[in-house]
């Protein structure tokens, strides 16, 4: 055996072995506790990138962990791999999506072995796939079959020179993508998943998520946004229309000088008819069409509005209001028209300088009783200028106010969500055929179950614009009712592919599927996930669409938890020279490169020492350097070891009462004591490799000193590949072989911490003062010098003794004398 190792061919070996004897395939065992470790499945973009490589990393050594402590480890992998690039791709280089979509999950799957995971590949999910997308449309019918899945009219960007409808991502500072024309938005037909009706049990059940990250549930719950207030009424001076608004400060009705309409109010053409300036409104809004919501109402947008010529009488105070429309007022929420408080709302506030309305105080800031505002007072304070009102608390003020307008029948006391229903229709190829037939005579018609899959023709354009791409497959759309025989036609627009992600971790849980997408035994055994590891990006949609479809199939008894994901880790992002590593930055370092160049071990070592997970991680050429000497030196202990035929050896009792073995085994129990914590309550992998490099350090220094022969060292050595085998999967089981172990190293027990051995010995120190034993000291044993000295100065004993006379000279022996010398 020659002293090199030969990381290319040892990392290929293991995982031939491994997958030859199936060690990561797993079964549902009611003997065993389970653990279900799931990273985010990725999209078959053609590549692993650096973040991939960071992201399973950190599932791969939870899981291998888990497995040494005795836990049935549920480890799957597959691909989300229904999406637009997939369609781009295959428009530009004239292949079919399925073809780019495949070769790229070959590509991705070959490289996730070389990063030596332990996944059960036999479970892999391919949402592609029709024997996966036909459960897809199975959960579709079911949310159809109970009134969460419907089809209403709703506002989509549209690009009327490709006439096409486009995603929210297509719409590139309000121009289409493509040709670079204004995008506007169209009224569509569109399928909803009643998403909505469920935002209270969103929003009650995040409590049950102590194991995520605070933030994370503070972003859904924004999202959610359940906002308590009022809806009331003004009207319309010029014509006696009604106008509900929404607020949640009604306490402020007396302190609003205009009222702002969203420019897709239906008002607003109305009352545009009779201005003068109605050509000047209709180009306004026409641009507020274009914008998506964000544009408009991103905090750096500036606020934007018009006159539109026409005014608004408050219900309380009768006082006439110029209405405007703007940017900032959204139709989609609470009734589309807001009353403009400037005094008190900042938006507002922004809004009535820059047009010149009066902005006036109703609520008294406690801070400042000038009457002058500076800015929007936002707090509580006391009701002025406010009729009737004036002298009660803001807080008092909403309560009367509001039962004063229910009492009027001018208004009702609203709850309202941020959350919208979720928009699930794509005009586009590469989804899952949303399952419906339309029949003249009997109208929309849910395919039955049986016929499922509906599967995805081959014959279709996707080259030409303006239509749905399967619409061109006559084959696809022509069909016959499934009620009366006749002749009807496909629904043609297809799923958002975040619906295939809202259940791929069901679908993990079982291979078994008949007349259910899983068998519910082994949901119940498995489910739910335990850790759950990916980016940030997926903290508001991914994850609450997930956490939707869990409640809606546990409504319906198909999985016995009502949150799918119980801890969640979200794992900071790679950066290179400052910036996120990414294809456009030009600093991407691609994983295949150091795979080949240094070998998995030494890339998953690197990303996971590099900083804690939860962090942001900074390459470094010199940390993988780093990375690669310390498997190196590692693998080196292990073979000199072997060459002497030290075997593993499990007990270490008999040299155990000599002190440098007795050291040694203190030190390596406490870092295995360290590395157990980190990894399994902590995540702190980059400090439980600190805990490992300082055992090895140990170990070669023992060597030097003492040779290898103690059994304390062969211990020491076998709880170092162990503690390895996590992080160093090829290498560990590599020095596995070499110390003579049996079996994997992946399917051992983690080794078992010595309590004992951990403490640290006491010795009886003497103390003397000019020459003669005076005192004894307990202290703790290999305390330097100094704080001997520290410890025998502090002695009561010691210091009646010194008086004041003066210290002349102190010398003192480790483990054993102070020597004081005194005049
Ligand atoms: C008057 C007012 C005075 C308001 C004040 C706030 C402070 P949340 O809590 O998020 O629900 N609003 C209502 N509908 C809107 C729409 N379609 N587009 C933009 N803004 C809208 O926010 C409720 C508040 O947001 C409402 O209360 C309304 O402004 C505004 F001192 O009404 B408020
Ligand atoms: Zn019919």
């Amino acid at each position: 055996m020659s002293d090199h190792y030969d990381f290319r061919k040892v990392e290929a070996r293991w995982q031939a072995k491994w997958q030859e004897q199936a060690l990561y395939d797993v079964e549902a065992d009611d003997s065993r506790p389970k653990f279900y470790c799931l990273e985010m499945f990725p999209y078959p973009s053609g590549a692993l990138h650096m973040g991939h490589v960071r992201n399973y990393s950190i599932g791969d050594v939870l899981s291998r962990f888990k497995r040494m402590n005795g836990f049935n480890v549920l480890h799957p992998m597959g691909f989300d791999a229904f999406g637009l690039p997939a369609e781009n791709a295959a428009i530009q280089n004239k292949t079919h999506p399925k073809q780019w979509t495949e070769r790229n999950i070959r590509h991705m799957t070959e490289q996730l072995k070389t990063l030596g995971t332990s996944y059960d590949w036999r479970r892999q999910a391919v949402t592609c796939a029709p024997e996966y997308y036909r459960w897809t449309q199975w959960l579709f019918l079911l949310l159809y079959k109970n009134g969460l899945a419907y089809k209403k009219k709703a506002f989509v960007n549209w690009c009327p020179s490709c006439s096409t409808v486009l995603a929210n991502e297509q719409v590139e500072d309000g121009m289409c993508w493509r040709c670079e024309s204004q995008v506007t938005k169209k009224s569509l037909d569109q399928w909803f998943f009643r998403i909505t009706s469920y935002a209270d049990r969103l929003l009650e059940d995040l409590s049950l998520l102590s194991g995520w990250p605070e933030r994370v549930r503070t972003m859904q719950q924004n999202w959610i946004g359940r906002s308590e207030g009022v809806e009331l009424e003004f009207t319309l001076a010029e014509t006696g229309d009604r106008i509900p608004v929404y607020t949640t400060r009604h306490d402020t009705i007396f302190g609003v000088t205009y009222m702002v309409l969203a420019p897709e109010h239906p008002l607003v053409e109305k009352i545009a008819q009779f201005s003068p300036h109605q050509d000047e409104i209709n180009r306004f809004v026409e641009r507020m069409k274009s914008l998506t919501e964000i544009a408009r109402t991103s905090t750096e947008t500036e606020k934007e509005g018009i006159f539109i010529g026409a005014h608004a009488l408050n219900p309380l105070s009768g006082e006439r209001v110029p209405v405007l429309i703007a940017n900032y007022v959204l139709m989609e929420y609470g009734t589309g028209a807001v009353m403009g408080v400037p005094g008190h709302d900042e938006r507002d506030f922004e809004f009535a300088r820059k047009y010149g309305l009066p902005i006036r105080e109703v609520i008294q800031d406690p801070e400042n009783t000038t009457g002058v505002l500076e800015s929007a007072y936002t707090g509580e304070g006391i009701m002025v200028n406010s009729g009737a009102y004036n002298g009660l608390s803001s807080v008092d003020g909403r309560e009367k106010i509001a039962a004063y307008v229910e009492q009027k029948g001018i208004g009702k006391r609203t709850t309202n969500y941020r959350i919208r229903d979720w928009l699930v229709s794509r005009q586009r190829y590469w989804g899952a055929p949303i399952p419906i037939i339309y029949c003249d005579k009997c109208g929309e018609i849910p395919v039955p179950e049986e016929q499922l899959p509906v599967e995805l023709p081959t014959d279709v354009d996707f080259g030409t614009t303006g239509r749905s791409p399967l619409e061109t497959s006559d084959k696809f759309v022509n069909t016959v009712c499934p009620k009366c025989g006749g002749p009807a036609k496909r629904e043609t627009d297809t799923m958002d592919t975040f619906v295939c992600s809202s259940w791929y971790f069901l679908y993990y849980c079982s291979t078994q599927r008949d007349s259910l997408p899983f068998a519910k035994e082994d949901v119940k055994y498995w489910f739910p996930v335990d850790q759950y590891i990916g980016g940030i990006e997926h903290a508001v949609m991914h994850l609450l669409y997930a956490r939707f479809f869990t409640k809606v199939l546990y409504d319906h008894a198909l999985c016995n938890s009502p949150e799918p994901f119980t801890n969640l880790l979200t794992q900071g992002m790679v950066i290179k020279d400052g910036a996120k590593m990414s294809k456009s930055k030009g600093n991407v370092v691609a994983p295949d490169e150091i795979i080949t160049k240094y070998g998995a071990d030494t890339a998953r070592l690197f990303v996971l020492f590099a900083s804690p997970p939860e962090r942001d991680l900074d390459w470094s050429d010199q940390g993988v350097e780093g990375a690669f000497r310390f498997l190196h030196r590692v693998w080196r202990l292990a073979k000199a070891c072997s060459s002497e035929s030290h075997k593993v050896r499990t007990h270490a009792v008999q040299d155990a009462t000599r002190e440098n073995a007795r050291e040694l085994r203190r030190l390596v129990h406490r870092a295995l004591d360290k590395v157990s914590t980190d990894i399994g309550q902590r995540f702190n992998f980059n400090t439980a490799l600190a805990a490992i490099m300082e055992t090895v350090n140990a170990l070669y220094e023992y060597r030097e000193k003492h040779g290898m022969q103690d059994a304390a060292f062969g211990e020491a050595i076998r709880i170092l590949t162990l503690m390895l085998a996590p992080f160093a999967p090829h290498l560990a089981e590599e020095m596995w072989v070499l110390l003579g172990g049996t079996g994997s190293v992946h399917t051992q027990s983690w080794p078992e911490i010595d309590k004992e051995a951990t403490k640290s010995d006491s010795v009886t120190v003497v103390v003397q003062i000019n020459g003669r034993v005076r005192d004894k000291m307990d202290v703790q044993a290999g305390l330097p010098e100094a704080e001997l000295e520290k410890h025998a100065l502090a002695q009561p004993r010691v210091q009646e003794l010194i008086g004041d006379k003066t210290i002349v000279k102190i010398v003192s022996v480790k483990n054993k004398v102070v020597s004081i010398v005194v005049r």
